[in-house]
């Protein structure tokens, strides 16, 4: 992951709207005008990533707001989310995402929500002490297939993957799971792991 090439404030959210925006591994901090980094809802995140964009080279701060959304598809490669906020990214509406290279800490409840519609990848990942890796909202039943490979998760309050949807499919590969809880909860197409 990045080790912090130095340090820029973010006080409106940073859109990537098209292309890649690199970040060169400075650590990006979130100011008040985004939110608190608390369980609140009325966040905004630090980053919006758009229509197939990518995302890398990236850490975020000490105040983590609502992380990193993400609209119609995109990738997110190397980031480093240095203490969770509300979540640590959201898929915001239909797409492919792809989530490379990741490492996230200190969440209180979700690292990864999903809102909409998607074929998720998360590959090469550290995440550590969360409530939960990944949950779909709540309630909803669209379809979702999710599939993280070579992930070390750890310290899980409630577990892994969260669904209400018989139309949502996840598996986990080649990862260490350390006190990280239920693999699957909720209502499922299929989830398992492989490991
Ligand atoms: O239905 O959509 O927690 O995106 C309730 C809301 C809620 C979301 C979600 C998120 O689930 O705000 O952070
Ligand atoms: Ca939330
Ligand atoms: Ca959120
Ligand atoms: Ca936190």
């Amino acid at each position: 992951s990045c080790s912090s090439t130095g340090s820029q404030s973010v006080s409106s959210t940073i859109k990537v709207t098209s292309g890649t925006y690199d970040g060169g591994c400075k650590t990006f901090n979130p100011t008040s005008a985004l939110g608190d980094g608390s369980q609140s809802e009325s966040q905004k995140p630090a980053f919006r990533v758009e229509n197939g964009a990518t995302l890398k080279n990236v850490i975020i701060g000490n105040n983590g707001v609502d992380g990193i959304h993400v609209y119609n598809g995109g990738t997110l490669n190397n980031i480093l989310w240095t203490n969770v906020g509300e979540d640590a990214m959201t898929v915001k509406s239909e797409g492919n995402v792809t989530v490379t290279n990741v490492e996230g800490y200190d969440g209180e409840d979700k690292f990864i929500q999903v809102n909409a519609v998607t074929n998720l990848k998360v590959s090469n990942c550290i995440v550590n002490k969360m409530g939960k890796f990944l949950r779909q909202n709540g309630g909803k039943t669209f379809a979702m297939s999710v599939s993280v490979d070579n992930c070390d998760i750890s310290n899980m309050g409630e577990g892994i993957f969260r669904s209400d949807s018989p139309n949502a499919t996840a598996v986990i590969t080649n990862s260490r799971l350390r006190n990280a809880g239920d693999i699957c909860i909720g209502a499922w197409k299929s989830c398992k792991s492989s490991n």
